[in-house]
Parts: structure tokens; sequence; C-alpha cells
């Protein structure tokens, strides 16, 4: 199934832009991970994930429609080249909705998210933009319907459509109207997000090549899909006992797994350089001497420090260059 097929109730024919419109979608922190899709075409994912949205770091995004024959589409103050892959995508996107040749936007898009950190944007990319769509057509879709969309955009942008913590239920359905972000009921004030760069430069393989390499060549991505089931279960009790030792330890395994799946690949992807070993050395070091502070790692080099404000003065003196996100805000 495509993706025109999936929108076909939702949008109206002879759908125009009504507007322009301005929205921000936060980025996410995946405590559960997503990796591996059961559909490539719909970003359907083989396994549900459990992220963290992180407050106002995100991707402000304004569109207006415009009277020239191509989309204009800035990022961060720079005008992009049309043939770029970022333009390609926004626009491909962009024509599930217009009638071809009927009209072009101006798509300007500003990351919150510090350039330094190394986090990913297209999540709070692809959220924003739907959201962006969904009021300048006057889709006027609910949140999880939202979602669906922002997923067709990016998987991972599922989950920024919503605060907080997130799950993105994997759906059973062939058009994926049920694989969507839920909002959970629970907060965690005092809940800190550290994010150590090891290295900032572009990645030699993309999340989403890379997760279909893991699919097709590892042997041991069988379990993947096995082991997050039980560890959403895992992390959702340690959200509703605010258990954090449960949530630190859940998570860390989680994104090791997953590491291990892609380790497993082949060619292999080892996405990991000699620093960040070296940090999660410290880290388990620090563990053993008594501080309570774990690690997640996406398709990338960084890690992202789990801890409690608590400890928050103990880690930045290990960690004096970390950038702190508070989601929940103060404890
Ligand atoms: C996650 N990642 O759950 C996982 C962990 C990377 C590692 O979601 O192909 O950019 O657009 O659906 O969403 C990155 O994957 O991939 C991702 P597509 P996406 O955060």
């Amino acid at each position: 199934m495509d993706k025109s097929a999936v929108l076909a109730d939702w949008i109206k024919p002879n759908n125009m832009p009504i507007t322009s419109s301005e929205q921000f979608a936060p980025s996410n922190i995946a405590l559960c991970k997503y990796w591996g899709k059961r559909d490539k075409q719909l970003n359907l994912p083989m396994n549900a994930s459990l992220s963290v949205s992180l407050g106002h770091l995100g991707t402000h995004t304004r569109l207006v429609p415009i009277d020239y024959s191509a989309d204009e589409i800035w990022l961060n103050s720079d005008r992009l080249l049309p043939s770029s892959a970022f333009c390609q995508r926004i626009s491909a996107f962009l024509d599930l909705f217009r009638k071809p040749g009927t009209c072009s936007f101006r798509v300007t898009t500003r990351n919150s998210i510090p350039t330094a950190a190394g986090l990913a944007s297209s999540a709070s990319g692809f959220a924003a933009l739907a959201k962006a769509v969904n009021e300048s057509f006057q889709l006027e879709l609910n949140t999880e319907q939202l979602s669906v969309l922002a997923r067709l955009g990016s998987g991972s942008a599922c989950r920024s459509v919503f605060k907080g913590f997130v799950e993105w239920q994997m759906g059973q359905r062939e058009d994926g109207l049920d694989s969507h972000g839920i909002q959970l009921n629970a907060a965690w004030p005092g809940l800190c997000v550290g994010l150590v760069k090891v290295d900032a430069s572009v990645k030699a393989t993309d999340s989403r090549s890379g997760m279909q390499r893991t699919v097709e060549t590892a042997h041991l991505y069988q379990s993947w899909p096995v082991q997050a089931a039980h560890d959403i279960v895992l992390l959702k009790e340690a959200i509703a006992e605010k258990d954090f030792a449960k949530l630190g330890q859940t998570a860390e395994h989680n994104a090791l797994s997953m590491h291990a799946t892609m380790i497993a690949s082949w060619p292999p992807l080892v996405y990991w350089q000699p620093e960040s070993l070296a940090t999660m050395q410290r880290i388990w070091k620090l563990r053993k001497d008594g501080l309570a502070v774990y690690f997640t790692m996406d398709a990338g080099p960084n890690l992202k420090l789990l801890f409690e404000q608590a400890d928050l003065d103990a880690v930045m003196r290990y960690f004096p260059d970390m950038e702190v996100i508070q989601p929940f805000g103060h404890g």
C-alpha cells in the first residue's frame, strides 16, 4: 500500500492550502528504540517503542503557500538547493497533499536543538511539518491521526507529536492507521537527560539504511522485537513506580541490545567511536561507585545520560561540557 492510499479518506478533492501555518514539535529520545520496519513505504515498525519528548528543544516550522513553481526550503537561515536530499524529502511529503503543479510552499525550518548536541532532527521536523500541513490545508485531524501523518515522513516523528512520555504502538493493520504515538499519563519532574557529544559530524550510514541492513543481514535481529516488547513493559512499570534504577537499567540494556544487532549486521554497522566506549566505561565505574547514572545511544557515537536532579551536580563534575535537559521541569 502506498502513502496516498492511506491518506485518501483524509484529503478532500481539489485540496488547496488555505492559510500559512507556524508550528513547533519537540525532539524525542527513545528509552526503548525503534529499529527495523515491517513496511518500508509506510515506516511501520517491527516493534513498539517508548520515548521522552525534550520540552522546548525541537523544530519550529513555518509553511507559506507561494506563487513560484518550486518549493523554497530554508534550514536555520540557509536556503537549501532543491536537489538536496533534505528538500526532496520535504517536497515529496508535501506532494501527498497537493495536486501536482497546483501550489508551492516556502518552508522555513529552525531547530532549537543545540547543533553540537548530535541529536537527529527528522523526528521533530516531520512532526512540526505534519502539524503545519494539517492547519494549512485545514484537514482537521486529531492528534493520533497527526501522529500517523508524521510517521509517513519519518518513523520516530510519530512520537514527537506529543509531549512527555510517549509510546509508539506498533499496530497490526496493513494501512498502519493503528500505528501511532500515544501519550502516557505520567510525568517525572527532576528527570534529567544529559547530552554528551563525542562526534557531531554526519554519520556514515543513516538510520533508514542502517535498520534495513540489520533486518536483512543480522541473525541476531530475530530476538530484538521480543526484547523490545519486554522492555516496554519494564519501562512502563518503572515510570508508574518512579523506580529510577529500573528505568535507567532498562533503557541502557535496550540501547546496547539494539547496538548488538547493528554490529551483527553485514557489512558491520558500528556507530561507536573509541570515545563512546570510554564514556560508557566511565559511566559503569561511576555507577559502581554509587552514582545513579545510566546512558542511552541512538544510531551515532554520542551518548545521552539519564539521571535525577538530586545527582545533577555530581554528574556535571564528571561531564562539565554536557547539555542538560529536564523534560518535565525541576523536581
Ligand atoms: C529511535 N532511531 O527509536 C531509533 C533509535 C535511531 C536509533 O528512530 O526511516 O529517522 O525515517 O523511519 O525515524 C531513527 O529512525 O527512521 C530512529 P525513518 P528514523 O529513536
